[in-house]
């Protein structure tokens, strides 16, 4: 009862235009932070209207008409058939009423779609359960999920009352942070099933769709924090991937960017932990990552999850839990490229002496940042090198092996890891005519970039540059057999500042 109150006193002030974005119920769309979405709110204002008043004069007539020429009163129904005039009048309004809508909506729709002269690129992947940004521009890079406290709260039986939990279920750990008026490309795609990436304020949603790309963009008129969540049905966890934007002033992301470079550089700790530390940190990165399939107890979904309890992987040889836990297996995903070393370590010792196991054993970080692929520090390191070293002359050979590494950090997130690319917007690199003709046009193109190719002259350093361009060269279907010393690129390089 309170409720509907609650909404009828809502009703009303909307009706006086006294209600507002932030109110408890609202009935209208909302405005949003960007010209897109102020735009798509005024499209729908202007067709809501046009409505309005096509009913009241329909209506109107009808109501008019049967009232004044009741049989009461003594009329008769008239028996024509066939009005010239009047068929053509109602043809014609609302052909162009129905013209009058289209053109504004089509303008609205070309502008929401022009990702053209965006200034920076996101790269957003839904995973089943947590969206992954990848900043193409400065190479930030990290995983969000729903945060803690909700975490804890959703659990079955945890006793806590989610109205006592901040922004419950619209939190996440790590923020996506953006600079404030700034054309921000988005493109988005998925790992295993669709997603959907939606944060209304900034007027609309996107599909991530695995082994597609899809684009939109933004620019954030002013700074906040903008909270959205998935909207497809993308499996049992689909209500806890919420999403949260956080718009800055330019200055602020900039030092916010920094920081985080700065923290990658540094890199996680790999010291050796005590048996009981691993445990117990582990039990919050298994909450964290590993409950929403094998539960928090971990007994499982039995035909769907298998139990850690007992499991005859999680109680036999640590190596081969490790390397499954790396590289995921069928539904089961590979955490080798989500958690850091510590993180895997803690969780994989967490599972063999908790949750029903008491194996016994433990791995250490150092132990699995062995196993890891070369994690380079990215910007940073680049920076201090690209002045200080002069370049050395490397063998082909050697170009090829450091060219994997860098070609995995930089490329495979477009061209793909084996060079396959994206039919219609990332193109292949094996067999690429660019690859396989003219190597000075194929070092302009990277060093300048092209569209959404990005310019990697102030990015890479001149040996990783060289080496990129030589194993793509000699690998990844190619064989060209030509290569490019680190001298040369630095030659152009300077000759561009
Ligand atoms: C998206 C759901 C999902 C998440 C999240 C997940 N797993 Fe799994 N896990 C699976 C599935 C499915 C399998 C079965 C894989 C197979 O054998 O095909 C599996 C298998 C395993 C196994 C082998 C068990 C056995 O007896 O075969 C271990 C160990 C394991 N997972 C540990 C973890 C850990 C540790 C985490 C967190 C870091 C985690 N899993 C997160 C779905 C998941
Ligand atoms: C943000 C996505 C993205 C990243 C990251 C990226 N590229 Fe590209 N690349 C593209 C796009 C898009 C094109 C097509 C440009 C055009 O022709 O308009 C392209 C074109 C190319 C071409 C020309 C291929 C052809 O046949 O036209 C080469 C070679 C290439 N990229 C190499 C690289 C290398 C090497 C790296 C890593 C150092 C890299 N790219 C990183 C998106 C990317
Ligand atoms: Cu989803």
């Amino acid at each position: 009862m309170k409720k509907i109150k609650q909404l009828f006193a809502g009703l009303i002030l909307m009706a006086l235009g006294q209600g507002t974005a932030q109110a408890e119920y609202t009935l209208n769309l909302m405005k949003g932070v960007t010209k897109v979405s102020n735009d798509v709110y005024d499209l729908h204002m202007l067709i809501l209207w046009i409505c309005v008043f096509i009913g009241i004069g329909v209506f109107g007539a009808m109501f008019y008409s049967i009232y004044h020429h009741r049989k009461s009163k003594g009329h008769k129904a008239e028996q024509f058939h066939e009005n010239t005039t009047v068929e053509i009048i109602w043809t014609i309004i609302p052909t162009l009423i129905l013209i009058g809508m289209a053109i504004p909506a089509t303008k609205t729709m070309m502008e929401l779609d022009n990702v053209q002269e965006s200034e920076m690129s996101i790269k957003v992947t839904g995973w089943q359960w947590k969206w992954e940004y990848e900043y193409l521009d400065n190479g930030i890079h990290f995983f969000s999920s729903l945060d803690e406290a909700s975490n804890k709260a959703r659990q079955m039986d945890s006793g806590i009352d989610p109205r006592t939990v901040p922004h419950y279920l619209l939190n996440v750990d790590k923020p996506l942070v953006v600079p404030v008026k700034k054309k921000i490309r988005f493109v988005f795609t998925a790992a295993d099933v669709i997603h959907s990436w939606w944060v209304p304020d900034l007027g609309w949603k996107k599909d991530a769709n695995p082994g597609f790309i899809n684009e939109a963009w933004t620019s954030v008129e002013k700074p906040g924090t903008y909270r959205g969540q998935c909207t497809e049905l993308c499996g049992k966890d689909h209500g806890f991937m919420p999403i949260v934007v956080i718009a800055m002033e330019q200055a602020d992301y900039d030092a916010w960017v920094k920081k985080t470079q700065d923290e990658t550089a540094k890199g996680a700790s790999v010291e050796d932990q005590s048996h009981d530390e691993l445990v117990a940190q582990g039990a919050s990165v298994y909450a964290k990552n590993c409950a929403s399939c094998h539960m928090a107890s971990g007994e499982g979904v039995p035909g769907t999850f298998p139990a850690m309890k007992a499991s005859p992987v999680v109680t036999g040889d640590i190596n081969a839990q490790t390397n499954l836990i790396l590289n995921g297996k069928g539904m089961m995903p590979a955490f080798g490229k989500m958690l850091n070393a510590a993180e895997l370590a803690q969780v994989i010792t967490y599972t063999r002496n908790a949750l029903g196991n008491s194996v016994g054993d433990e791995i250490q970080p150092k132990a699995i940042q062995a196993l890891l692929p070369q994690t380079a520090a990215p910007a940073a390191k680049a920076e201090s090198k690209k002045k200080t070293e002069p370049s050395a002359s490397l063998s082909k050979d050697e170009l090829i092996s450091k060219g994997e590494a860098v070609y995995v950090k930089n490329c495979a997130s477009c061209h793909m890891s084996d060079g396959a690319g994206m039919p219609g917007t990332f193109p292949a690199i094996t067999g690429s005519s660019v690859v396989t003709g003219d190597i000075n046009s194929q070092v302009k193109l990277m060093l300048d970039g092209k569209g959404m190719m990005p310019a990697f002259g102030s990015m890479l350093d001149a040996e990783d540059f060289a080496a990129v361009v030589t194993y793509t060269r000699n690998a990844l279907g190619n064989s060209v057999g030509d290569s490019i010393q680190p001298s040369a690129i630095q030659t152009l390089q300077s000759a561009n500042e």
